[in-house]
């Protein structure tokens, strides 16, 4: 029974998310979730009360408790002149978000035993700690049950459904047995199928720009395609394991039809996790005022008004890119 002044958790829409919210529904018998992503909370398009728990999110205006990990959003904080000590909840810069609510309530509450090894699995799927491919590919049940949220956040319409019934298995089983449920080996599956998918797409439409002669930015390019494939863009690194950067170049599709507008998104190998460098993907975005991002990731968009200054602006932008890429040295 939820006796607290709270009555509802608001979540990340992502693995941390979920273990986050099974961990505060645990503590708090409150099993209402509602689940979005940090830009809906950033620019205030989702509606919260005094009456939320917060987690793994930025803080919205108006909350009741606020969990999370990342620093971008304890910074926020402090610029709006809020002391975080004074906030009800707790921050710190722990890889998950789980393991703050988990820090914040394991004296409060007594926690099932499985609990110790959920945290610690997200922990290390949502501070993405892999350094090599075999790591990365590494069948473990974390990894499972990201990807399947992956799998279904793409098909859109039984996301949320989808999610709570994550955050009740994880509530009531560990990881490894929420894997027995229909609805996540159904999940499982269609993750497979979009993997099987997108290393096709990747055969067939990647490349390297005729200066990058290390390879170094596998180039997927799906301009030329007329529906909008769904694509699994880090999949370049078991075809092109020497690329240290991906970028994956598509039109904006709206109601299902392609505009002439490109979107792009980069990320890092996670070989670059083991070398010194000063790569900054977010930084090549906004420097070329295409979009935003972090240095591991980033995206952006750039509208054009025909099919030839959309071919035009793509091949530009590409080399822009490899040129500012290989100034950061
Ligand atoms: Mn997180």
């Amino acid at each position: 029974m939820n006796l607290s002044k709270y009555t509802r958790i608001v979540t990340h829409d992502d693995l941390d998310g979920v273990v986050s919210a099974a961990i505060v529904s645990i503590a708090t018998g409150i099993e209402r979730c509602y689940f979005t992503g940090p830009v809906t909370i950033f620019e205030g398009r989702a509606s919260t009360t005094e009456e939320d728990i917060v987690c793994d999110l930025p803080c919205p205006v108006r909350f009741g408790m606020w969990f999370d990990h990342h620093s971008g959003n304890l910074a926020d904080i402090e610029l709006r002149g809020l002391e975080v000590k004074e906030i009800p909840g707790n921050f710190s810069p722990a890889p998950s978000c789980a393991r703050v609510v988990y820090e914040y309530y394991r004296d409060k509450v007594q926690f099932p035993s499985f609990i110790e090894d959920t945290v610690a699995r997200t922990d290390r799927v949502d501070s993405f700690d892999y350094r090599t491919m075999e790591q990365w590919r590494e069948p473990l049940p974390e990894r499972f049950l990201a990807d399947s949220i992956i799998a279904v956040s793409r098909d859109g319409k039984n996301y949320h459904r989808y999610l709570k019934k994550l955050v009740s298995l994880l509530r009531n089983s560990s990881m490894e047995e929420a894997l027995a449920d229909v609805d996540v080996k159904a999940a499982m599956e269609s993750f497979r199928d979009l993997e099987e998918r997108s290393l096709k797409l990747i055969e067939q439409d990647t490349r390297f720009h005729d200066d990058d002669t290390e390879h170094e930015i596998a180039i997927i390019d799906l301009t030329r395609h007329n529906r909008k494939p769904g694509i699994l863009r880090n999949l370049a690194f078991i075809l092109h394991p020497e690329a240290l950067a991906v970028l994956l170049i598509q039109n904006q599709y709206k109601g299902g039809r392609k505009t002439n507008d490109l979107t792009f998104s980069m990320s890092l190998s996670f070989l670059m996790n083991t070398r010194e460098h000063n790569k900054d993907v977010g930084e090549i975005m906004r420097a070329m005022n295409l979009g935003d991002g972090h240095p591991g990731a980033g995206s952006g968009r750039l509208p054009c008004s025909s099919k030839n200054e959309m071919l035009k602006a793509r091949d530009h932008t590409v080399g822009s890119i490899l040129k500012m890429w290989k100034e950061f040295g």
